[in-house]
């Protein structure tokens, strides 16, 4: 069956992004190993890319802050998940970079069976946010990825990242060889963002697509509440 890309978000979703993100984030659990988890709770959107993806600069574009993401990847925190509570209604959670090419390939398969422990086992997990850099080509690693999400059976969906560095030509090029790839995935979720943590472009976007997963604002019980 084919798959439908879903529109932009509404005003209303970007409005729900803005709210969400304008809250508190702060970094609560680092799990080296598989057995220390933090206990599920909050939903979970999960943050993964190649290393120099912009992971850390796009998690600090989307929660406004300059070194939340960089404070949690100092040496030692690099090759853990890192668990963000956003507001207390969601959890952000920073995967371990992957595709060193110098990595020896008994930390590659550490990686991969711990991400995949993580990813098919975590129930509170909504959705992974693959980052792919717009400016280069697809690299084994990440399709590798992509094919272990698919197993999981996690949702993910690709944001191309940088893209303040392609040219719109080049971007839309990118954009439509990348849904080609998303319609492939049985877990890819066939819209693409394509953003830049530089410029801001496209973060309101993601911000909104996140929100999605939040829990809902407790409303105050004076006014009437929405849908
Ligand atoms: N031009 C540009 N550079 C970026 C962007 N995002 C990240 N970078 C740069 O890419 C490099 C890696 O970014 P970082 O966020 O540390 O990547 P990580 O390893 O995936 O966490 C840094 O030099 C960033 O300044 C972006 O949107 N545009
Ligand atoms: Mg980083």
């Amino acid at each position: 069956m084919m798959k439908e890309i879903p529109g932009p978000p509404t005003e209303a979703q970007i409005e729900d992004g803005r709210l969400l993100f304008a809250g508190e984030c702060e970094f609560f659990f680092g799990s080296q190993k598989i057995d220390q988890l933090p206990p599920v709770g909050r939903p979970e959107v999960a943050f993964a890319g190649r290393s120099n993806v912009g992971k850390s600069s796009i998690i600090n574009a989307l929660t406004g802050r300059r070194t939340l993401a960089r404070a949690s990847s100092e040496p030692g925190r690099t090759k853990q998940l890192n668990f963000f509570n956003l507001a207390d209604r969601l959890s952000l959670v920073d995967m371990p970079g992957y595709g060193f090419a110098k990595a020896a390939k008994s930390v590659k398969e550490d990686w991969q069976d711990m991400m995949f422990a993580y990813l098919r086992g975590r129930t509170t997990l909504e959705r992974v946010i693959l980052l792919l850099d717009a400016r280069i080509e697809l690299k084994a690693s990440d399709k590798d990825v992509m094919e272990l999400l698919d197993r999981a059976a996690v949702v993910f969906q690709i944001v191309l990242t940088k893209c303040d560095q392609v040219k719109p030509k080049a971007l839309a090029a990118k954009i439509s060889e990348v849904e080609a790839l998303a319609l492939k995935h049985a877990a890819a979720y066939p819209r693409i963002i394509a953003t830049s943590s530089e410029t801001g472009f496209g973060i309101e976007d993601l911000r909104a697509e996140i929100a999605r997963f939040a829990v809902p604002l407790q409303t105050s019980g004076e006014g009437q509440s929405g849908s």
